[in-house]
């Protein structure tokens, strides 16, 4: 009868032994394949009495979940170890060049970031950033957003699985948590702007569950919406390229300002593009008010001694407005001929000096 424990050390050594995935899986066809060692002691069962069976039995089968074990366990570790030399022999050198010497071009959404960056940068704007990973606290809690408010919800912010703490971190759905950021860490006077991405479960021919945001902070002694009109004013004259625009406010009501307005630009949509500065429709544009007194004593500022305005953008819709692109979707085709079609040169960085685009 074979000894089960001499047999155990020596299948179990070559288990150990296999030096690569070819030579394990020999070791394993010679155990407990078809007509392997262990696959033939279980074969003997069937001619023995029932006592010995019971005994033998339990004994064969132990020994060969043991064997199986082991092998799955060097399997993985045979496959860690070819993984890891093939990460360490398999370089690229990104230095080179791209075959057929395809130049690479800047993104419009980029392009029209740095554009916007660039005018309120001019204007003494500073750029504030903040993570993309946010809290409740930031998100919502300190812009005044209701415990039961819609955008709350699920189906508008991507969550992340509730922590032991219980605390839930979720992707920021707007880039106003880098503005609380700001009021909570620095005293006023503040004027910054806040670019970044944002995240919302929405996805049709005009939304992206990501897409990206300027939104903008000023907060002083005395501010009123008249700082608030000439600066959006400046601004839109600025990006559009000319001197005629004329804008409206309509009232809109957000959490986070009061009064709160939409601004609209003059526009002209007679010949299938939109024109800018002239024309008797309304295009939407960006969203403003002043900073409700919740949000600035939620943020430790006192309203009564410090007041301030808020705007914001969305980047990729000032992009296709103003490079004319019909859908939203192709921003994210990563198509070479979109991208060499509507993308700028890497070397052109837009400033107010030279011309913006
Ligand atoms: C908008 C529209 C209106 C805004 C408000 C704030 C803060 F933090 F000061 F309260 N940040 N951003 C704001 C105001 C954003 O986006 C459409």
């Amino acid at each position: 009868m074979t000894d089960l424990n001499t047999l155990e050390s020596d299948v179990l050594a070559q288990v150990a032994g296999a030096a690569d995935l070819q030579a394990l899986d020999a070791v394993r066809v010679a155990a407990v394949g078809k007509t392997g060692s262990i696959s033939g002691l279980l074969k003997t069962l069937g001619a023995m009495s029932p006592e010995e069976r019971k005994d033998r039995g339990a004994a064969i089968n132990a020994l060969r979940d043991k064997v199986a074990t082991a092998i799955t366990e060097r399997k993985a570790a045979l496959e860690t170890a070819e993984l890891d030399a093939r990460l360490a022999s398999e370089t690229l050198d990104l230095s080179l060049p791209a075959p057929h010497r395809r130049k690479g071009s800047v993104h419009p959404t980029m392009q029209t970031m740095d554009e916007v960056i660039a005018i309120f940068a001019e204007m003494g704007f500073a750029v504030a950033e903040g993570p993309d990973i946010e809290d409740d606290f930031h998100n919502f809690t300190a812009l005044n957003f209701p415990e039961k408010h819609p955008a709350r919800e699920m189906h508008d912010t991507f969550f992340f699985n509730t922590k032991e703490t219980g605390e839930r971190m979720l992707l920021r759905t707007h880039t106003s948590p880098v503005q609380v950021r700001t009021m909570v860490s620095q005293k006023p006077p503040i004027r910054i702007i806040a670019p970044g991405r944002t995240y919302r479960v929405d996805n049709d021919a005009t939304h992206t569950p990501v897409f990206h945001q300027v939104e903008g902070l000023v907060i002083d002694k005395a501010i009123h919406m008249g700082h608030l009109k000439w600066t959006l004013e400046t601004f839109l004259a600025r990006f559009f390229e000319t001197d005629a625009v004329t804008t409206q406010f309509r009232p809109h009501h957000f959490p986070f300002t009061e009064p709160s307005a939409e601004m609209d630009v003059q526009c002209d949509r007679s010949g299938g593009e939109i024109k800018i500065g002239q024309g008797t429709s309304w295009l939407e544009i960006l969203g403003c008010g002043m900073v409700h007194p919740n949000v600035l004593r939620a943020c430790g500022i006192d309203p009564d001694e410090y007041q301030g305005f808020a705007f914001g953008m969305g980047v990729d819709r000032l992009g296709m407005l103003k490079y004319g692109m019909p859908d939203l979707r192709d921003m994210w085709s990563s198509d070479v001929r979109w991208l060499s079609h509507y993308g700028f040169s890497a070397f052109a960085a837009p400033n107010p000096a030279s011309g913006l685009s």
